[in-house]
């Protein structure tokens, strides 16, 4: 399902972006993720929330899609500090980007 929301990320922002020679996946990833942080924190307050997730599950209508799996399991079981809300280091981890600060778990 993750990879599923990543390729929906994919078609929508990397489209003429396949030139790059090195095919540097973890910085595409991250880049990506970075997009669909930003594009889920309507109110860019560094925090996504129920609310926020329900806004995108509402314009995408991914409900549709993913009838398994919802963005509300990202927030179910990704959100690893419980205050309800996700962060951009959980958005990192849910999508496995290393990052320094992160890299003892996966
Ligand atoms: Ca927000
Ligand atoms: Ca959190």
């Amino acid at each position: 399902m993750k990879s599923m929301l990543l390729d929906l990320q994919n078609q929508k922002y990397i489209t003429q972006d396949n030139e790059n020679p090195n095919g540097d996946d973890v910085f595409r990833k991250k880049l990506l993720v970075d997009q669909m942080f930003k594009y889920f924190d309507a109110d860019s307050n560094g925090l996504v929330d129920i609310n926020e997730l329900t806004q995108v599950i509402k314009q995408e209508e991914l409900g549709k899609d993913l009838s398994d799996c919802t963005l509300y399991d990202l927030l179910k079981y990704d959100d690893f500090n419980s205050d309800k809300h996700l962060a951009l280091e959980e958005f990192y981890r849910t999508f496995h980007i290393e990052n320094k600060n992160l890299s003892e778990t996966k």
